[in-house]
């Protein structure tokens, strides 16, 4: 009874799923589909026994993995040979037509989506395995990030043994717009375009990441199959289309070379109007035996080409260049631009890179420019054109202070960037108070990128000591935290106070200084007030600490701001003194077990360490065994941890252990 409604509803989920994200028909309400997916949930999970890997359930994203496994493609996923001109598709044609002796031959025309192939592999129906391309033989196991994307089918219909398609994985413009608004948002470092989107989506080991990316596919071949023969490549589509797959929106079919060269263009021409980025046309012969009497290179089919589509440009009008300042304090040239369409979207606003890039190319305010979209979303000012000049044009020059907050800019030798350095600089508020919280830095448990987004909307906090000063009643009135966790909050802000001197000079954000030279400035100047007073010559004796690292360090301590940070650490009573690491003793009570050889550890080095935090290390496992630190050969010691469910860590977990 339950079983029966169970597969009752995993069929009408499924079909509900196919007719709104392939046939793009959806054919009941929101409403209507979160009751049927919850009834589905609840059924599962008051049944575990029943849930099956292709219920539509299992499309959230699992446990998140230590890494992928390997997958070695049986039948290699081939790459293209590019053509740039349509002279290169006709001497494409020309060897074809040559190879094939006289034979009729017909040419399919498809879309080249631009995203990431993937292959997919069916057992009986089931989906069992999702691999990324990698290098054409050997791919990532990336399963589970796939079974989230909901156009892949989990199940498919016509007892075939076996079936292996390939696809491409992309994220449509749209869903790639609202990720990048929603980073920008979140302070996050954004994607360059759909394609890098995608391949950062579906690389993710947390899936749970993935289900929320949008990712889609469209499969376009079939690598293997048990049971079934095809004589074209369009025949094959049809059947997968047939079985529920996403396939290209278009393959149409041409005999002569002038239907082909017309089909690229007449693609290429929709470019601007589809809902997902291509980056050329594909060309492929349709017969199967044709294929076959081509053959191919080790890298590439014989019997297809790829059209690569020139990158859009445009001409208009430079009216005016502004600074924006990045996340890192960069101050980047823009141009404004009158505003012009381009590859789909009109823009207003292009890049110049940076000040070099500007006075090497001569381009100069009122100029008449020419604009290009290549791969990024944002266009790049290619040119100027100097004969339209007429004497108004203005020369550009960086400014001396950072339009964001007023400080002094420096630009470092050898460097094309232009930087504000200033701590407290608005433009980079969030990020250095992200930065000073960070699990490396002063460590504060629980202080997310989302909660200090709020905070500093708030302006409850402008740098990462204003943490220091808040209290109860400013956490509890931010969203969604309640009193319990916001307690639970200042107590962590409070640990950190304690967290040493190392800590927060590399908390502090400064260029440069990362936690390894933090620790060793802490150890030589021992306070904070000593480095801030050093000169360069005093900091860069320090071995392994520069003459570049001392002026950061030099120019940071020269702001009132950063002045301004120290003190009200000081007043908050943040220990800003060195003393030699004091161990704790988080592993009394707990029995260590060494196997095989250690990326970095030697074997000794790890057993002091396990005693110097109060653990013990012994030479056999046994049920008392706490954890066993495996190595690179392991041998019998990991077979019994094994045997006897001992937990089993490797020395990148360790050193977790020990931070
Ligand atoms: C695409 C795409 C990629 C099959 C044989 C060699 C390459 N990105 O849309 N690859 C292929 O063909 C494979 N077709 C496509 N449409």
């Amino acid at each position: 009874m339950i079983r029966e409604r169970i597969n009752e509803l995993r069929e009408i989920i499924n079909r509900h799923n196919y007719n709104y994200y392939i046939l793009d028909k959806p054919t009941i309400s929101d409403f209507e589909y979160d009751a049927l997916m919850s009834e589905l949930i609840r059924l599962e999970n008051e049944n575990p026994a029943l849930i099956t890997p292709d219920s539509p359930t299992q499309r959230v994203g699992g446990k998140p993995l230590e890494g992928f496994k390997t997958v070695t493609h049986t039948v290699p996923m081939e790459s293209l040979n590019d053509a740039f001109s349509e002279g290169e598709v006709r001497a494409f044609d020309t060897s074809v037509k040559k190879a094939l002796g006289g034979d009729r031959y017909e040419y399919v025309v498809e879309p080249k989506i631009d995203g990431l192939s993937v292959s997919l592999e069916y057992e009986n129906g089931l989906f069992v395995r999702g691999s990324t391309r990698g290098d054409g033989v050997t791919g990532e196991d990336v399963t589970q990030n796939l079974k989230t994307i909901k156009t892949i089918p989990l199940k498919i219909s016509g007892n075939i043994p076996y079936l292996e398609v390939r696809g491409e994985v992309f994220m449509p413009i749209s869903s790639f717009c609202a990720l990048n608004e929603q980073r920008e948002a979140e302070e996050m470092p954004l994607f360059a375009n759909p394609r890098n989107a995608a391949a950062g989506s579906l690389r993710q080991l947390d899936s749970k990441i993935t289900a929320q990316r949008r990712l889609d596919i469209f499969v376009f071949n079939v690598q293997q199959v048990a049971g079934i023969t095809f004589a074209t490549h369009t025949e094959s589509l049809d059947f997968l289309k047939s079985l529920g797959f996403k396939v290209l929106p278009t393959y149409n079919t041409f005999s002569d070379i002038n239907g082909v060269i017309d089909e690229i263009e007449r693609i290429g021409a929709s470019r601007g109007s589809l809902p997902f980025e291509i980056d050329g046309a594909v060309v492929k012969l349709n017969s199967f035996t044709h294929r076959r009497m081509l053959g191919s290179t080790s890298k590439a089919p014989k019997w297809a080409i790829a059209y690569k589509y020139p990158a859009e440009r445009k001409q208009t009008k430079l009216l005016d260049i502004v600074i924006n300042v990045g996340r890192t304090g960069v101050l980047t040239p823009n141009a404004v631009l009158e505003p012009v369409k381009i590859a789909g979207s009109t823009v207003g606003k292009a890049t110049l890179h940076n000040i070099d890039n500007i006075i090497s190319k001569d381009i100069r305010i009122g100029d008449t420019v020419i604009i290009q979209k290549a791969g990024d979303i944002i266009p790049e000012v290619v040119l100027s054109v100097k004969e339209k000049r007429d004497g108004s044009e203005r020369i550009f020059e960086m400014p001396r202070f950072c339009p964001a907050c007023a400080s002094e800019t420096i630009r470092e030798e050898g460097e094309a960037a232009v930087r504000c350095v200033n701590p407290a600089c608005p433009a980079q508020k969030l990020r250095n108070i992200i930065h000073f919280a960070s699990r490396d830095a002063m460590n504060i448990d629980g202080l997310g990128t989302a909660i200090l987004h709020q905070l500093v909307k708030s302006n409850l906090i402008k740098t990462g000591a204003d943490l220091y000063y808040l209290k109860l009643e400013d956490l509890v009135n931010i969203e969604r935290m309640g009193e319990k966790s916001a307690g639970n909050l200042l107590a962590a802000i409070e640990k950190s106070k304690s967290a040493g001197l190392s800590r927060v000079i590399y908390a502090l954000g400064i260029r440069h200084v990362g936690s390894k030279t933090a620790k060793l400035l802490a150890e030589h100047f021992r306070d904070i007030d000593s480095l801030a007073a050093a000169d360069i010559s005093e900091i860069s004796q320090i071995y392994d600490v520069g003459e570049a690292i001392a002026e950061s360090i030099k120019a940071y301590f020269k702001t009132d701001a950063s002045l301004d940070i120290i003190n009200k650490l000081r007043f908050a009573g943040v220990d800003m003194t060195f003393t030699d690491t004091v161990k704790d003793n988080r592993f009394t009570g707990m029995t260590f077990v060494l196997t095989g050889t250690l990326p970095t550890y030697k074997r000794d080095e790890a057993s002091a360490i396990i005693e110097s935090f109060g653990g013990k290390v012994s030479g056999s496992v046994s049920k008392n065994t706490t954890y066993v630190l495996a190595g690179e050969e392991a041998g019998s010691k990991l077979e019994k941890a094994k045997s006897l469910g001992v937990t089993i860590i490797d020395e990148d977990t360790f050193k977790l252990m020990l931070q």
